[in-house]
């Protein structure tokens, strides 16, 4: 319980959202495999210092642009999203005009509704995905991650997929999709295969990111054109990893 927890501990944060991972499985959003999941990005975020690189900043800034020149910009939710992110998730959904998209890996009725419910009541209008709106099926793709929704990732352009490391990415990116991943760990399958990696914890990725875009936003649009063609991914994942080693040398 983070109350008992005293406000000067070192790992405030940390437990922060360690305690609304938990809350979440209580309450129906997260899957037992999320607690597990998180537990592998906290392993990572440690080893980047906790905080924000200036590389993931710069795949912040392309990530931005990309999403302010997409046509038809989607955002995927699954349940470690919903518990720590509903509501930054949700600003970037405005700023970004950009709906919201229940995809879930371990798919079941009653936690997709969850997620939806808890996505409404913190603002949402509108919410993809859910029931029988995922009707649409992505090719080469066997998981449940395979079932979108016709009016959302089915016919995006350029699709937010954070905290996934799957085949789900690379069945997007054959369909001609742009990809922003955010993913603490810069070795992922989705890390390495999207268009755009930010490399940070969701919780300072989200806000970061929704700032940049309305920093941005009266750019022309080939000023932010520009953004995005600076922008190297390779080099990014690699800078990433130097910051590892030298957390562990
Ligand atoms: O809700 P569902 O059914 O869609 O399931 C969600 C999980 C997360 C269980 C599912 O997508 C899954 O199994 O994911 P993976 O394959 O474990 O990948 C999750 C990735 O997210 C890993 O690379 C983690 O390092 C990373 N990650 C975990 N927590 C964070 C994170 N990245 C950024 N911020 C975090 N807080």
């Amino acid at each position: 319980m983070i109350k008992q927890v005293p406000a000067t501990h070192p790992r405030l944060k940390s437990l922060i959202i360690r305690e609304k991972l938990v809350n979440g499985f209580t309450r129906g959003l997260v899957a037992r495999e999320g607690l597990i999941a998180h537990g592998r990005g906290e392993a990572f975020d440690y080893l980047l210092g906790e905080k924000t690189s200036a590389f993931a900043l710069d795949a912040t800034q392309a990530a931005a642009a990309t999403l302010l020149l997409a046509k038809q910009p989607i955002i995927s939710v699954n349940g470690n999203v919903a518990a720590v992110s509903a509501t930054d998730i949700i600003e970037l959904s405005k700023y970004a005009n950009a709906p919201l998209e229940v995809n879930l890996f371990y798919r079941d009725k009653k936690r997709e509704q969850a997620i939806e419910r808890e996505l409404l009541k913190y603002g949402a209008t509108k919410v993809f995905g859910v029931g029988p709106n995922a009707s649409a099926r992505l090719p080469d793709l066997d998981s449940e991650r395979r079932k979108v929704d016709p009016r959302g990732i089915l016919v995006a352009d350029v699709v937010v997929v954070p905290l996934e490391d799957g085949d789900r990415a690379e069945a997007l990116v054959k369909m001609g999709k742009k990809i922003i991943a955010i993913d603490l760990n810069p070795l992922s399958r989705t890390a390495s295969i999207a268009d755009i990696t930010i490399v940070d914890n969701i919780t300072r990725a989200i806000p970061s990111l929704v700032y940049a875009i309305k920093r941005i936003n009266n750019l022309t649009n080939k000023e932010k054109q520009k953004i995005v063609n600076k922008f190297d991914n390779k080099r990014a994942l690699a800078k990433s990893l130097e910051i590892i080693r030298g957390a562990m040398t």
